[in-house]
């Protein structure tokens, strides 16, 4: 209740911050683009989770106009880094279950990339597979048209949601992010199912991004099991944009 009342405005009130945490290509150590994950510091009540707020956000009906301001922050980001030079890079937005089925959703990506004259290619959507299966052919036809703009569609958290494989068949998405679950127990069983998840999405022509990697023992055994990306607080932790700037020109 309490962060009900003073998520109320937060948005007008300027509370809301993106913060961008690296993706990086493990067997180089290179980076290739930042998640923009959202953060809100509310005066009252500090520092609360996106875990914390987004539902109530979506409850609340104002996750579109959340969601809107995110993709467009992280685009105008995306668009300023370009200015600056960093030519090849991506930036990864996740997507709520409400925001994704919003009639309108295509359009307003599009229109949003076009704002700031990017190719689709610039931007990854991070879906999870609970929004997709509420109603598959809805999903596959959003993901297709979302796919021919360039585009790339990675499914959040996998590994974790209750749906079969089935639909990882019929959902034309191009990444999966392996869930930090996994990550955090690599021993020869968790290993196991961590090979197994890049083998088949290897299969079907899938990236596969590994996150919450915080030690160099995980990038190690990632890397021999030919997981190409990966995030996480070995690499960096989620920066302000200004921290981004200099992040970048240290590694260039
Ligand atoms: O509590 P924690 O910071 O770990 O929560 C992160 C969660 O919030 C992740 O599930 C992440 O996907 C989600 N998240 C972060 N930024 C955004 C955003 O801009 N929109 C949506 N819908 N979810 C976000
Ligand atoms: O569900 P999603 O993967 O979008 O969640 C992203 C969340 O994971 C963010 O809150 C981010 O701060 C957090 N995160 C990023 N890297 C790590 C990590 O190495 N370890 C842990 N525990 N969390 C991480
Ligand atoms: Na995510
Ligand atoms: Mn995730």
């Amino acid at each position: 209740l309490q962060i009900e009342t003073h998520l109320r405005g937060a948005l007008e009130r300027g509370e809301f911050e993106v913060r961008y945490q690296p993706l990086m290509q493990l067997a180089e150590v290179q980076v290739f683009g930042f998640e923009a994950l959202l953060s809100w510091h509310s005066p009252v009540l500090g520092r609360v989770s996106p875990g914390d707020f987004i539902p109530l956000a979506e409850a609340r009906g104002t996750i579109g106009r959340l969601g809107r301001w995110v993709l467009r922050e992280a685009l105008g980001q995306m668009r300023r880094w370009r200015d600056q030079g960093w030519s090849d890079g991506c930036v990864s937005v996740n997507v709520s279950v409400l925001q994704f089925e919003a009639p309108d959703f295509v359009t307003d990506i599009q229109e949003a990339l076009q704002e700031q004259g990017l190719p689709g290619e610039v931007l990854i959507l991070e879906v999870t597979e609970g929004a997709l299966i509420r109603d598959v052919p809805s999903s596959v036809h959003k993901l297709a048209q979302l796919r021919a703009m360039g585009v790339s569609i990675a499914l959040d958290d996998f590994g974790t949601g209750y749906s079969s494989l089935s639909y990882l068949q019929q959902l034309p998405v191009n990444i999966i992010k392996i869930d930090r679950a996994f990550i955090r127990d690599l021993s020869e069983r968790g290993t196991a199912f961590v090979q197994a998840i890049i083998a088949l999405a290897h299969s079907l022509n899938l990236t596969v991004i590994a996150e919450g990697i915080e030690v160099n023992a995980q990038r190690d055994v990632l890397v021999a099991l030919g997981c190409e990306a990966g995030q996480g607080y070995l690499f960096a932790w989620p920066m302000a944009e200004s921290e981004v700037a200099v992040y970048l020109a240290g590694v260039d």
